[in-house]
C-alpha cells in the first residue's frame, strides 16, 4: 500500500467514526493522521520498517499500529471491524453536495435510509422533512445534488462530452500555432458514456508552451491536475476530465491513431505491424531490431494520415466508431467492412410525443419542425391509457388525435405524419389496448414502464410476449436502462433479437442520450438475424428530435449499414415494412 491508499482508509476510519457518532476526538485524530501521512516525506514502508511513524506529528501509538498493520498486510482488523458496521451506500450519500456525516447520520439512523436511490426517493416523496431542521428547500438541494452527482460520476454522458471537447478545441484552434486538431478516445469512438475527453493537437515545438497555458487556463477548466510541455490533464466546471496532448505535426496520425484507440484496437495495430517487421507506437513506424520478417522487412512507406497507417497495414480504413477489436481487422483486411449509415440517410423518425401525452409541443409544431431538419416524415407515438402518470391517451383520445392527423396530412401533402401509439406492455405481456385499437395505428412501438422487479425468465417472457402481439411493430428501448443512473431491468436480449427475427419484428435504437438502448454490442447480433432497426429520439419537444444523432451515432458503432435501418426509407417503404409486422 502507498501514502495515498493509507490516507484515504485512515481519512474513510475518521469518518465512519463519524457517522457511528463515536468521540470526536476519535475521529478527529484519523483525520489528522490522514493529512499527517499525505504529507509525509519519503517512503511509507521505510517509516514502517524503521519504526519512525511515531515521530510524526499528528500519529498517535494507535494508528501507528494500525498503519503498520495497512502496510504489511494490505488491511487491519480495526478498519475492517469499522466498515462492516456502516452499510456501503451510506458512505456514498457522503458524496453529495452539502451533505457531511451528521446529516447522513439522521437519515440512515431515523429514516433507515442506506442507499443514494432510497435517499432520492425519501427526497421526493418529502419524507426528508420530516427531520429536524430540514425542510422542502433541503430536499430539493439534495435532489439537485444527487442529480449532480450522477451526471459527473467518474463518467459522462456522451452529449456533455462533446460540448465540453468541441467549446475547447474552437477556443485552441484560435491559436495560429495549431495544425491539426482532433477529438481522440472514446469519445471519437462513439461510446455512450465517456470516462475522460481526449484532445490531440500537433503544433510546432516552440508553440507548444504558450497552447498549453491556453489550455490551462481556459474559462471552463477548474483545476489542472497536470502539466507538462505535451501532455496537460484538467478537471473542468461540470466536472468531466479532459486531457489534452500536442504532438509535432508529422507524429499526429500516429498519435491520433493510439489515442483514439481502443487499447484493443490499438494492441491489434501493433501486433500486425510486428508481423511486418516493424514496431508501431504513438508517435511513427519504426524497423524492429530484431524482425520477424528478417532481411525482408518491407520499407517503411510514408504516412500522412491515418489511411495511410492502415494501408501499411494491409487494411481498410476502419472508422473509429468500429475500433473495438470486434471483427473489425478481420473484415478491413478482405474489404468487407459496412458502409456505416450516415445521419444524412436518415428521413424520419417514429417514436415521439405531444401534447396529447407528456410532450411539450403539438403534432402540428413537432411535424413542422421535422420538416424544417429536412425529413420527410414523422411519427407520433404517444403513451398508452395505462401511463396515466404520463397523460396516457384513452381510447376516445386517440381516435380524436388521429383524425387531426388525418387533417394535417391532407393539408400537407409533401409531409407525412405517421400514426403510432408507444403502447406499454403489461406484467402478463398482453398490450394496454385492445386489438381493434392498435388497428386504427400505422404503427405500434411496444414498450415497458412499469413492473421492472421481475426475474430474468418471466421479464424475457413478458417482452417476447408483447413484441409477438400481431399489432406491435417494434419493441421501444429494449432494457429500460438509463445510463449512469439506473441498471437496464434483467432480461435476455439474445431472446428477445431471436423472437423479433422470428416474427419479422423491429426493435429500436432509442436515441434519447442517457437511453441509446439497443445497446451497440447487440446491434450486429440483430442485423444479422435480419432484424431491421428503427432510430427514435424518443422526443418530448422539437429539441428532442435532434436526439436522433446520438441514435445514428450508436448505429453506426454497432455496424449499421443504409439498409438495416428502417427509417431510411421512404414513405411507401416504411409503410409496407410495418404492414409486414403484422403478417405473423
Ligand atoms: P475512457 O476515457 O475510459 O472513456 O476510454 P478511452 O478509450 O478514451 O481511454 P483513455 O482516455 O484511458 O485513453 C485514450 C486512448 O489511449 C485509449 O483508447 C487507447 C490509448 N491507450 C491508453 N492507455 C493505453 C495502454 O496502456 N495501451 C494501449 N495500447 N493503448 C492505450
Ligand atoms: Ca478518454
Ligand atoms: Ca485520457
Ligand atoms: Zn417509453
Amino acid at each position: 500500500m502507498n501514502k495515498k491508499e493509507i490516507s484515504d482508509i485512515l481519512e474513510e476510519m475518521g469518518t465512519l467514526l463519524d457517522l457511528q457518532g463515536a468521540n470526536p476526538f476519535k475521529s478527529r485524530a484519523f483525520h489528522n493522521a490522514s493529512r499527517a501521512i499525505e504529507g509525509l516525506g519519503g517512503d511509507i514502508g521505510d517509516a514502517v520498517a524503521e519504526g519512525t511513524l511515531r515521530q510524526v506529528k499528528g500519529i498517535g501509538e494507535s494508528i501507528a499500529k494500525i498503519i503498520t498493520e495497512l502496510v504489511n498486510t494490505g488491511t487491519s482488523p480495526e478498519y475492517e471491524e469499522l466498515r462492516k458496521s456502516v452499510p456501503e451506500g451510506v458512505l456514498q450519500m457522503l458524496k453529495i453536495q452539502g451533505l457531511g456525516p451528521k446529516k447522513v447520520k439522521l437519515f440512515y439512523e431515523k429514516l433507515r435510509i442506506v442507499s443514494l436511490d432510497e435517499l432520492e426517493a425519501a427526497a421526493r416523496a418529502g419524507r426528508l422533512a420530516s427531520l429536524e431542521g430540514f425542510g422542502a428547500k433541503t430536499e430539493e438541494n439534495i435532489l439537485k445534488g444527487i442529480q449532480a452527482f450522477r451526471s459527473r460520476g467518474d463518467k459522462s454522458l456522451y452529449p456533455a462530452a462533446e460540448k465540453a471537447a468541441e467549446v475547447l478545441l474552437t477556443a485552441l484552434r484560435k491559436d495560429k500555432g495549431v495544425i491539426r486538431s482532433e477529438i481522440a478516445g472514446s469519445l471519437r469512438r462513439h461510446k455512450e458514456v465517456v470516462g475522460d475527453v481526449d484532445l490531440l493537437l500537433s503544433a510546432k515545438d516552440r508553440d507548444r508552451t504558450r497552447i498549453m497555458e491556453l489550455f490551462t487556463t481556459h474559462p471552463d477548466v477548474q483545476s489542472v491536475t497536470g502539466s507538462g510541455e505535451t501532455k496537460s490533464s484538467v478537471v473542468l466546471k461540470q466536472g468531466i476530465h479532459c486531457d489534452l496532448r500536442i504532438v509535432k505535426d508529422e507524429e499526429f496520425p500516429f498519435a491520433l491513431n493510439y489515442f483514439t484507440g481502443s487499447k484493443e484496437h490499438n494492441v491489434e495495430m501493433r501486433s500486425r505491424a510486428r508481423r511486418r517487421g516493424w514496431s508501431l507506437n504513438e508517435y511513427a513506424f519504426s524497423r524492429l531490431e530484431d524482425s520477424p520478417a528478417g532481411r525482408a522487412t518491407p520499407k517503411i512507406p510514408a504516412v500522412k494520415n491515418e489511411e495511410d497507417i492502415y494501408k501499411a497495414l494491409g487494411l481498410s480504413y476502419v472508422p473509429p466508431e468500429l475500433r473495438e477489436n470486434n471483427g473489425e481487422f478481420e473484415a478491413a483486411e478482405t474489404g468487407q467492412l459496412p458502409v456505416l449509415v450516415t445521419e444524412k440517410d436518415i428521413k424520419g423518425t417514429f417514436h415521439c410525443h405531444s401534447t396529447y401525452s407528456d410532450g411539450v409541443n403539438t403534432v402540428a409544431q413537432m411535424a413542422d419542425a421535422a420538416r424544417k431538419m429536412g425529413w420527410i416524415y414523422l411519427g407520433i407515438a404517444d403513451h398508452s391509457k395505462v401511463a396515466a402518470y404520463a397523460g396516457g391517451l384513452s381510447v376516445d383520445k386517440v381516435k380524436e388525435q388521429i383524425k387531426e392527423i388525418d387533417a394535417l396530412n391532407e393539408r400537407n401533402p409533401d409531409f407525412r405524419i405517421l400514426k403510432g401509439t408507444e403502447c406499454d406492455i403489461l406484467p402478463d405481456g398482453t398490450l394496454d389496448y385492445p386489438d381493434k385499437v392498435l388497428a386504427l395505428f400505422d404503427y405500434v412501438v411496444v414498450s415497458i414502464h412499469s413492473s421492472f422487479a421481475m426475474t430474468e425468465e418471466a421479464m424475457t417472457r413478458r417482452i417476447i410476449k408483447g413484441l409477438k402481439n400481431k399489432y406491435a411493430t417494434m419493441l421501444g428501448h429494449p432494457t429500460g436502462r438509463l445510463l449512469l443512473a439506473r441498471e437496464p431491468y434483467p432480461v435476455n436480449m439474445e431472446r428477445v433479437i431471436d423472437a423479433a427475427a422470428d416474427h419479422g419484428k423491429v426493435i429500436e435504437i432509442n436515441a434519447h442520450p442517457m437511453r441509446l438502448d439497443l445497446d451497440w454490442r447487440l446491434c450486429r447480433y440483430a442485423r444479422n438475424k435480419g432484424v431491421h432497426i428503427a432510430v427514435n429520439p424518443d422526443a418530448h419537444s422539437i429539441d428532442g428530435l435532434h436526439d436522433v444523432t446520438y441514435g445514428v451515432g450508436i448505429a453506426r458503432k454497432g455496424w449499421l449499414r443504409k439498409a438495416d435501418v428502417v427509417n431510411t426509407g421512404s414513405v411507401d417503404e416504411v409503410l409496407a415494412l410495418f404492414a409486414s409486422t403484422r403478417r405473423s
